[in-house]
């Protein structure tokens, strides 16, 4: 069997099937056999956030996620909280320092709210920790077994750009909730009257910001390293100049459920938002994580109605006739997509619906891109003028120019 063939445990959690996995996020045929670093999936997003008792709590009510387990000092875990949240085969770990001392609080000092570690389910954990050791990766653990009544979790972890890390798990030989030491919680929450459904099925790429003239080494690290390959998408200096402002390639695992977009500022006309975020976050980290749902538009509605804000399209977005010819028929009338700001792009395999949230923690740097695949292995190119523009304009608000 390849590795495309096989759900990984949360999606199989999540009931996707390959079908509805291929389309929401776009996987391709691979032999993961002769990978120097196979890797399954995504298995989290660990976060660090000041208030980890609040964010979770925000990421049920506004964004409809689950609580499933958790740590914490009635667990036995004096250092800090940690609340294991899930939509479809998306987990996200929120973790806030509890102990003055937690490095948790370290973090959150620095780089405000943000994605600590990017964590990865691979199959073997040693073999992946040797090849990326030899090719001189920076292993922040070694691999480890921790086990409870649940079964055995096999861990190790390497550093990434900034202070980002990829945790490898192998919990082939566990059954318990999240982690050994994490107890199963669930929320009343999300099973209250006119709650949000589920918003969101799965991840499908996270972006990482890196400092100017780094993108290249961050693409081979992960060339490298991690045996990850690039895709088509790009945005080089040409486009950049005009006006993105940022320089951006796209590496992905095997079988492309993992997509990393890397980003560096480019020298333009205005101060690059990728500046803007590399100061405020204080370094590199990851910019936006994409969600990929299979109806863009309720999750738009409902996330508007529980507060969540869009960037806005214009208008002239959807009336200039070149586009209009571009894009062609998709599945709602184009008016549709316009009363929420939906961005469409197409190419020679199909089209996408994308749209960005700004940015959702205090400082002006995370945010989520919902999308919509209908069969482009894309990322919007097409639409990178009308987005950086609305960026841009979101940045003169913040009165940062
Ligand atoms: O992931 C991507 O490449 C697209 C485009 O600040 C993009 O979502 C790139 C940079 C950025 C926002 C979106
Ligand atoms: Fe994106």
């Amino acid at each position: 069997m390849t590795l495309e063939q096989t759900l990984t445990d949360a999606e199989k959690l999540a009931d996707l099937d390959l079908a509805q996995l291929k389309t929401l996020v776009g996987l391709v045929e691979y032999d993961g056999s002769s990978d120097p670093f196979p890797v399954s999936g995504w298995d989290a997003i660990v976060w660090a956030v000041g208030n980890a008792t609040q964010t979770s709590h925000f990421f049920q009510s506004a964004f409809g996620m689950e609580l499933i387990a958790y740590s914490g000092p009635t667990t036995g875990n004096r250092d800090h909280h940690a609340f294991v949240l899930r939509s479809g085969a998306v987990r996200f770990v929120i973790t806030g320092a509890v102990d003055p001392a937690s490095p948790i609080a370290d973090h959150h000092r620095r780089h405000g709210d943000g994605v600590v570690d990017i964590a990865l389910t691979v199959p073997d954990v040693d073999r992946c920790i040797a090849h990326a050791r030899a090719q001189g990766a920076t292993v922040l653990a070694e691999p480890h077994d921790v086990s409870d009544e649940h079964g055995t979790v096999r861990l190790a972890a390497i550093a990434t750009y900034g202070d980002t890390r990829h945790t490898l798990v192998d919990r082939s030989r566990y059954n318990g909730p999240y982690l050994p030491g994490y107890a199963e919680r669930t929320s009343t929450f999300t099973k209250r009257e006119g709650a949000p459904k589920r918003i969101f099925q799965a991840l499908d790429h996270v972006v990482g910001n890196v400092e100017l003239g780094r993108m290249d080494e961050w693409v081979s690290f992960y060339n490298r390293v991690m045996g990850f390959t690039n895709m088509a998408e790009f945005v080089g200096e040409d486009i950049a100049t005009d006006y993105s402002a940022l320089m951006s390639k796209v590496v992905s695992n095997g079988n492309h459920r993992v997509k990393f977009p890397l980003n560096e500022p480019a020298i333009a006309k205005k101060r690059s938002q990728i500046d803007e975020y590399l100061d405020y976050y204080g370094g590199p980290g990851a910019q936006h994580l994409a969600l990929a749902t299979n109806d863009i538009l309720t999750a738009v509605d409902t996330l508007r109605a529980e507060g969540i804000e869009f960037l806005a399209t214009p208008d002239s977005y959807y009336e200039d006739p070149e586009l209009r010819a571009r894009i062609g028929e998709v599945r709602v009338p184009i008016e549709e997509l316009q009363k929420r700001g939906i961005l469409v792009d197409r190419d020679e395999d199909g089209y996408l619906l994308q749209i960005f949230t700004k940015p959702l923690v205090d400082r002006p740097t995370v945010f989520f891109e919902l999308i919509e695949r209908h069969g482009s292995l894309g990322f919007g190119i097409g639409n990178f003028k009308a987005l950086f523009e609305a960026i841009e304009r979101e940045q003169a608000a913040r009165g940062n120019f």
